[in-house]
């Protein structure tokens, strides 16, 4: 095929950037250097590491929605000092929602609720006694004030279908 001539292309001209714009740039970037787009919004905390294999259906749901989350293990009795601080710090960290998991009377829900405004989910994760019974009343039977959204024994999935509804109301 014959070479067609195409005429020479001016050279573009970049449009002139006003200074002010220019000046105004750094500030720009580090402001949204400060702006973690990939901070998690639900707290996932449980009380053992062995709650692990029941709180994980959590996550799961969670990342089958799409939103962010993170897992802390820290117990309200073990690591109260933790667990306080934790709670404290979640608003201000951009968390939403917190999904507290314990089992035998562990109160994490409950202490969690304690240290924080955004709504608690607890999950009563069964243990080798009472089948969860124990834990089931003490996220369930919170006294007035201080609030926990309590799933069934073993729950996590619904704790963390929970959460994503709260977060995407
Ligand atoms: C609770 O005690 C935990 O949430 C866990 O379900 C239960 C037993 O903890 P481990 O002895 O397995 O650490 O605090």
């Amino acid at each position: 095929m014959p070479e067609i001539d195409q005429p020479e292309a001016p050279e573009p001209s970049l449009p002139e950037t006003p200074q002010t714009e220019t000046a105004t740039m750094p500030a720009v970037e580090e402001a949204f250097e400060e702006i973690d787009v990939d901070a998690p919004l639900v707290g996932i905390i449980m009380g053992s590491k062995s709650d692990k294999p029941t709180m994980q259906k959590a996550g799961e749901a969670l990342h089958d929605a799409g939103i962010r989350y993170e897992v802390r293990v820290m117990s309200a009795h073990r690591d109260p000092e933790m667990v306080r601080e934790y709670c404290h710090n979640a608003k201000m960290r951009g968390l939403r929602v917190i999904i507290a998991g314990a089992g035998m009377s562990a109160a994490l829900p409950g202490v969690a609720a304690a240290h924080t405004d955004l709504p608690v989910i607890g999950v009563p994760v069964s243990g080798k006694n009472l089948g969860g019974l124990d834990a089931l009343l003490s996220a369930v039977q919170m006294p007035p004030g201080v609030p926990v959204g309590c799933v069934a024994i073993d729950g996590a999935k619904n704790a963390g279908l929970l959460a994503a509804r709260i977060i995407n109301c």
